[in-house]
């Protein structure tokens, strides 16, 4: 049922790359005017160009070989090559010390707050004790918004007033998640401050303050893009990591989007980890990222 349903949220993606592959199959052999229609169908599915021409190479050496003669077959070099740009996001960092720390990082209206939720959800299904902290301090219903969430899950959350210190904040959860012997802390970060330099100095200051108190700490920096956004993503990835160091990464609103194949160019250009992605508005619409279905999902046709 769940992969059903993981499948459906991402039909829009699937869709529009299977009906480009069949109008381009109409011929009987492929040749370059094909290919360029092919790498231009990728790009404008947010492949990329980088990856689009990666994944044209390989149906390019296919066909010399005779290997594509049919849409199938087509589908089948493209999904093996996606694969392999994808299979090495699978490497997640190991979550490993106690508490693990992850700090999470993105713009406004990303899907920050709703993935932290998600995934707290995810890992005390697991049995591990998570611990929030209501590090968006910019606005006040930031705080207000991961409270609700909490509440429904009983998880605590650790906040202080609008407009407080942020890595203050970060600090308090930390010390309290070693107290308490928790398991996970998720830190809820802001998207915007008055000034971008502003957001990036403030992000750095929790890092060093985490670090003060556990050396270890945040084991994981987690950017979360909107992968409806497409080549806006790469670029605020690009932005955050040179600031930052993310290591890794939560891709949401898969759902409802026809630019899934952003993904593949995020992979392609970062090779960073994908720990999940995110497919809906609701608390179970998070998956753990799986190079394998997520390509069976925008290829595999029904
Ligand atoms: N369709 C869809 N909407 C999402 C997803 N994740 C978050 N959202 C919505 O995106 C909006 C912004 O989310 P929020 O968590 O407040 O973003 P933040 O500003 O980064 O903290 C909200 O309306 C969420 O319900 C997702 O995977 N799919
Ligand atoms: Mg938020």
């Amino acid at each position: 049922m769940k992969s059903n349903k993981f499948r459906s949220r991402l039909a829009r993606s699937r869709q529009s790359l299977s009906r480009g592959l069949g109008q381009l199959f109409t011929a009987k052999k492929l040749d370059d005017s094909h290919l360029d229609d092919l790498e231009d169908l990728l790009i404008s599915g947010d492949v990329g160009v980088s990856a689009s021409q990666r994944i044209v190479t390989q149906v390019k050496r296919a066909s010399k070989a005779h290997r594509v003669s049919t849409v199938e077959s087509l589908n089948s070099v493209i999904q093996t090559e996606m694969l392999a740009i994808l299979k090495p996001c699978e490497n997640l960092p190991e979550m490993t010390g106690h508490p693990y720390v992850m700090l999470v990082v993105g713009v406004n209206g990303v899907g920050k707050t709703t993935s932290v939720a998600k995934i707290a959800k995810h890992f005390q299904q697991q049995g591990k004790s998570v611990l929030l902290a209501a590090a968006d301090t910019f606005r006040a219903a930031a705080v207000e918004q991961l409270h609700t969430w909490a509440e429904r899950m009983d998880i605590p959350v650790i906040a202080q007033h609008q407009g407080a210190d942020a890595a203050a904040v970060a600090h308090d959860a930390l010390t309290s998640a070693m107290s308490r012997n928790i398991d996970l802390l998720l830190i809820d970060t802001a998207g915007r401050q008055h000034t971008h330099s502003d957001l990036m100095e403030q992000l750095k200051k929790i890092k060093r303050v985490l670090a003060k108190v556990d050396p270890n700490t945040p084991q994981e920096i987690m950017q979360v893009l909107d992968a409806t956004t497409g080549q806006n993503a790469v670029s605020q990835l690009r932005h955050f990591d040179s600031a930052v160091s993310v290591n890794s990464l939560c891709l949401t609103k898969l759902d409802g989007t026809a630019k899934g194949g952003v993904v593949v160019a995020i992979a392609d250009e970062f090779k960073l980890p994908i720990r999940f992605i995110g497919i809906g508005e609701g608390a179970d619409d998070l998956r753990p990222f799986s190079a394998e279905s997520f390509v069976d999902a925008l290829l595999l046709q029904d």
